[in-house]
């Protein structure tokens, strides 16, 4: 009887450690796998003068190279230039990223820019990249891991700090000068950026949803975002 008791005491506690061991498997089993990971996105559902998101940058932008991406799906076309990305300092428009009239896109650091034609952008979903390297002047983009032309561009330049980076609107003044005309409508997120260039094999990880070292300048994942106006931020589960 006694040692009956003892037996079933000592298997119930053998069930009770395969049980934690399952719930410990159980719990690993999504991160061994990749499973379902959620995600922000930014939602700007029409052309306005006042919607923007602030995007809070881990360090200042003080850079002499960058590699800046996002994910961006927009139905609108013709004519028309969208910004997709825009760090102003009080003076200077220290980073711009367009897409043009002509649907090229490109990017200005205080001044003229360098334009890349590459296939647009549309209503399905492009991960883009912009490099840039000062010490060459070595600039590309990439569209859906696939690498542009690299272009020449401010060999020897600095992006200065002391500005704010904003998606949705483009600031003529310090978060200022809107203009719908040229605001972003549709859908942009896992904007991440760092402060050296990125190999091309890790801008192709980015792109299919491998994991790569974390941005050091903005890490989508958790990176502070300050909403103004009419931008919805959307869970997605990738
Ligand atoms: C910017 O970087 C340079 C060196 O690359 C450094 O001397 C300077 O202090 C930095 N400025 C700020 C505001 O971080
Ligand atoms: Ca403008």
């Amino acid at each position: 009887m006694s040692s009956g008791n003892k037996s079933s005491a000592a298997e119930a506690f053998t069930v009770c450690l395969d049980k934690m061991r399952l719930s410990a498997f159980l719990f690993l089993v999504p991160t061994l796998v990749g499973a379902s990971v959620n995600v922000r996105t930014l939602v700007f559902p029409s052309a306005t003068n006042t919607a923007y998101v602030e995007l809070v940058p881990l360090k200042p932008l003080n850079l002499t190279a960058f590699t800046l991406c996002m994910r961006v799906a927009t139905e609108l076309s013709g004519r028309r230039e969208v910004i997709l990305f825009a760090y102003r300092t009080p003076n200077f428009d220290e980073l711009n990223v367009w897409r043009e009239l002509d649907g090229s896109l490109s990017f200005y650091m205080s001044g003229n820019g360098v334009l890349f034609q590459v296939p647009q952008l549309g209503a399905l979903q492009t991960h883009l990249c912009a490099t840039w390297d000062s010490g060459s002047g070595a600039s590309a983009l990439f569209i859906d891991g696939r690498k542009s032309v690299t272009k020449i561009y401010k060999k020897n330049h600095i992006v200065q700090p002391g500005g704010t980076v904003i998606v949705g609107q483009d600031p003529d003044s310090y978060l200022s000068g809107f203009d719908a005309k040229q605001s972003f409508v549709g859908e942009i997120g896992d904007i991440n950026m760092w402060d050296y260039v990125l190999s091309q094999s890790n801008i192709q990880d980015l792109f299919s949803g491998k994991w790569v070292a974390k941005g050091n300048v903005f890490d989508w994942e958790t990176a502070e975002l300050r909403v103004n106006g009419e931008v919805t931020v959307v869970d997605i589960e990738l």
